[in-house]
């Protein structure tokens, strides 16, 4: 069994699985970014941060995805919510002509609905069913009950590029433009709902941690992935641990899908409930 994400799931490469990645890329008149482990993310954030150029994004294509299909039977493939994005499109298209080609595969795509640390959850847990051993009609059916109980929530300091990508409404992103505000919201349907405006970094962690209360969080895992912001991951996990001690908590990067949409600063929390 393969699991094939695409990149914005942060997760580049994943121990002791056959696991892969196709990345999603950003693209400006004169530079393309493929988010992948040879990219510094930092360099792209602070290079994008002094340019003046527009930048875009675009997601794998049936290709692309494709060629992470070939040489394997059973694969689950999970992609970025298809409310934001052709990813799923491109790679249900490419699910159906492997399979149309070879009846023998079996390849499961997965609209997570979310992206970064949800995603992650969703993998890990892949990995631990196959692990199991289970076959990998119960692993579907297993896999879709999971994501039942996982979310995703954020917190972003700006929304520019979400909003001139056309991917949150102006209205939206002007909240977030003033100086200190930052958007404190969930993943919703697959897309962005807005919950809840922020003065400062200390009362927006504490919103994230009473909105994971909120939606149901009692001690289950947490994903933690930022945009240059370690300090306040950190702070958040320690805000978590207070109350559940024992949570299995792990932060990582944004990669550079995840860093130009959440920007720096930005948090984004998968969590189970
Ligand atoms: O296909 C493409 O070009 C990719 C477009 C992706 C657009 C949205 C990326 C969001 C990244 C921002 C905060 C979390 C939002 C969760 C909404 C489901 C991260």
């Amino acid at each position: 069994m393969r699991i094939v994400s695409d990149s914005s799931s942060n997760l580049l490469s994943f121990e002791g699985i056959d696991y892969t990645t196709v990345p999603l890329k950003i693209i400006s008149g004169s530079k393309e970014y493929v988010d992948n482990a040879q990219l510094d993310v930092e360099k792209m954030v602070n290079e994008m941060s002094v340019s003046k150029e527009k930048f875009s994004t675009s997601c794998p294509n049936a290709y692309d995805w494709g060629k992470a299909f070939e040489g394997e039977d059973e694969i689950f493939a999970i992609t970025i919510t298809s409310k934001l994005s052709g990813s799923f499109a491109a790679a249900s298209a490419a699910a159906e002509s492997t399979v149309e080609e070879n009846s023998e595969k079996n390849i499961y795509v997965i609209d997570s609905l979310s992206t970064g640390p949800e995603m992650q959850l969703i993998i890990e847990k892949l990995k631990e069913l196959k692990e199991k051993g289970l076959p990998f009609k119960e692993i579907k059916e297993k896999i879709k009950a999971y994501m039942e109980k996982t979310n995703l929530i954020f917190s972003l300091q700006s929304l520019t590029n979400l909003a001139k990508n056309g991917r949150v409404s102006p209205a939206v992103a002007k909240i977030a433009g003033v100086l200190g505000i930052r958007i404190v919201g969930k993943a919703e349907e697959g897309t962005l709902k807005p919950l809840h405006k922020c003065r400062g970094e200390k009362k927006t962690l504490e919103t994230l941690k009473e909105t994971m209360l909120n939606l149901g969080f009692k001690g289950g895992k947490v994903r933690i992935s930022h945009c240059l912001n370690p300090e306040s991951a950190n702070e958040l996990r320690e805000n978590i641990l207070k109350i559940f001690p024992k949570t299995d908590i792990k932060i990582n990067i944004c990669t550079a899908l995840c860093s130009f949409y959440a920007e720096k600063g930005g948090l984004l929390v998968g969590f189970e409930v």
